[in-house]
């Protein structure tokens, strides 16, 4: 090792630098995705009748779990190759109320033109042997800084109320044994995990069944919805004006015979 390197106050201030700038890009990759998400969840509650996403939540890797990561995974320790290999550096979590919406959800994310999809790890499809579920999508979203655009990797977890209460618990659990779970214990976590998925089934087939029968609850809903828009400041004046402009064109409309939204 070049010990020079080590203690040159110099090359020690630039690492330092840039490996604030590293971090600091995937929080800024965390905000780009976090207003997409967060438009997405309040365009549901002022629009629509039901909101598939019942929770939105972020974190940035530690240092410390970077590094931690990085070695697990025989991650050299730069910041290019640290940049390629781990993608959950910058991780955005959505909660769910039922599976659909999970794939609702992720069809939104990655409809949308600027997030380019790396990756896309389903484990509802195919759960991980201890009971795991979670759609995982890695994605890069632009980060438009001072001189330059940067493509950030954020990785999007997107879940169930029920399997996100399992992996919060089998994660405390997990860093409590330091990874070293008792076998009765992982075959209790197995077993939970198998319940949580029948609820989540069971949850769903009763949320499909109520939405398909009671259309009036529906048509009351939708009114809760509009009323939550209706909140939305619009003053009296300007909606005045804007009927009145309407109103104008409407009528000219009507003796001109023209139709369309171009220039009256
Ligand atoms: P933390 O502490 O949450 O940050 P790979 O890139 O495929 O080589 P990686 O990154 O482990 O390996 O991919 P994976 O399996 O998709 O895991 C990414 C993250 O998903 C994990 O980050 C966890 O947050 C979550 N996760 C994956 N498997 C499990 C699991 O079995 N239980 C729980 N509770 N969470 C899981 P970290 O860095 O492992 O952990």
């Amino acid at each position: 090792m070049n010990t020079d390197a080590l203690t040159d106050p110099t090359h020690r201030a630039r690492l330092k630098d840039d490996m604030m700038r590293f971090l600091m890009s995937y929080r800024f990759g965390i905000e780009e995705m976090m207003t997409k998400v967060n438009i997405l969840k309040d365009e549901f509650h002022y629009i629509h009748a039901y909101n598939p996403i019942e929770h939105v939540s972020s974190r940035l890797k530690s240092p410390e779990g970077i590094l931690k990561k990085a070695v697990r995974k025989g991650c050299p320790l730069t910041i290019e190759d640290i940049r390629a290999q781990i993608y959950d550096i910058a991780g955005i979590r959505v909660t769910c109320s039922f599976v659909s919406d999970i794939y609702t959800v992720r069809d939104m994310i990655v409809g949308q033109s600027d997030v380019t999809v790396l990756e896309v790890k389903d484990y509802i499809a195919e759960p991980k042997p201890n009971g795991y579920q979670s759609l995982h999508l890695i994605v890069t979203v632009p980060v438009f800084l001072s001189d330059r655009v940067e493509q950030v990797t954020v990785e999007i977890q997107i879940r169930t109320i029920a399997m996100d209460f399992w992996a919060s618990l089998e994660h405390k659990i997990f860093y409590k044994y330091d990874g070293a779970v008792p076998q009765t214990l992982l075959a209790e976590l197995k077993e939970a995990a198998d319940v949580a998925n029948r609820l989540d089934r069971k949850m769903e087939r009763l949320h499909t069944e109520v939405m398909s029968l009671d259309t009036s609850e529906a048509a009351r809903q939708d009114d809760t919805f509009l009323g939550a828009l209706r909140t939305l400041p619009v003053p009296e004046g300007l909606l005045d004006a804007f009927i009145a402009a309407t109103t104008e064109r409407e009528d000219r409309r009507g003796r001109t015979g023209r139709t369309g939204n171009g220039p009256v």
